[in-house]
């Protein structure tokens, strides 16, 4: 097969939510030398928009999207480890979560292999997490940067709800607060007070550096 034609195969397989069909394409694509970032900006990503765009028109709905996801996991598992590249540099840490109200975790376990792979201690503390779990977790593991995900309009409104338990815990100063995921905007982002945004996974990685960076010179470790 062409790099194309496992390209078209991962996308229309995704799209169909037919998981072992993906994990082999996935797995010849490797074999043929076509790059984990190809296949999931090239395949999968743009398969996954069709799916929303469906659901959207009303030609998909809940198992559809379900078994969709499904698929693109099983292939995540598959590269997370050739995405996340050895022997770099730590660069600090990393406490992840998707809000409370919100299962949706592809695009946050995407940030999550990127920011691994660029040398950053990832906690994952998986999807519909509370305000009070983000401070624990905070507490616990000292981050120098907090990541709230929302994938909904409707839990968006979590970051404000996140950023005053945290004030409200006396945290606030002591950590970044980064907050991403499809609805999300920079105008959003500013107003509920995050520190940064990012669009998607390879933005979020640069601007987690870029943060931390500037917060090391204004306060010296
Ligand atoms: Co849902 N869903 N879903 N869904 N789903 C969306 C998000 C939706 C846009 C579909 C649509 O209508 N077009 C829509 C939301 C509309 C809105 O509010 N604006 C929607 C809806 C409505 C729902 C339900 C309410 C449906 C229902 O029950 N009636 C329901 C809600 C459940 C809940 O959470 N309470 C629901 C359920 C589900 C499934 C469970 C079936 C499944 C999720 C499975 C899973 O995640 N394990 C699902 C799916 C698969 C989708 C779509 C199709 C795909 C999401 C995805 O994985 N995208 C999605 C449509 C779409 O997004 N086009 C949709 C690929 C991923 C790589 O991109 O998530 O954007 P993304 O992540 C990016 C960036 O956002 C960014 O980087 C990532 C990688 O580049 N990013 C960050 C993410 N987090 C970041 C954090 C950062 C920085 C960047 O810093 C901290």
């Amino acid at each position: 097969m062409t790099h194309d034609e496992i390209l078209k195969g991962l996308y229309d397989e995704t799209l169909v939510g037919n998981a072992p069909a993906v994990r082999d394409l996935t797995n010849l694509g490797l074999a043929e030398d076509l790059s984990p970032e190809s296949m999931l900006y090239d395949g999968l990503i743009p398969s996954l928009e069709e799916v929303g765009a469906r659901f959207e028109r009303g030609d998909y709905f809940v198992p559809e999207m379900l078994i969709a996801a499904r698929a693109m996991q099983g292939a995540l598992d598959i590269l997370r480890p050739l995405l996340i590249e050895t022997g770099v540099q730590q660069v600090g840490t990393f406490v992840m979560g998707t809000v409370k109200g919100d299962v949706h975790d592809i695009g946050k376990n995407l940030v999550n292999i990127m920011l691994e792979g660029a040398g950053f201690t990832v906690i994952d503390l998986g999807v519909n997490v509370s305000p009070e779990k983000f401070v624990e977790q905070v507490i616990e593991h000292k981050p120098e940067i907090v990541g709230f995900s929302a994938f909904l309009t409707t839990t968006m409104p979590m970051f404000k709800a996140n950023i005053n338990a945290l004030r409200k815990a006396g945290l606030r100063d002591d950590v970044i607060v980064m907050v991403g995921g499809a609805p999300v905007t920079q105008e959003y982002a500013d107003i509920v007070g995050a520190d940064g945004y990012a669009a998607d996974a390879s933005t979020a990685v640069r601007l987690a550096k870029d943060l931390i960076q500037k917060r090391r010179a204004l306060v010296p470790a």
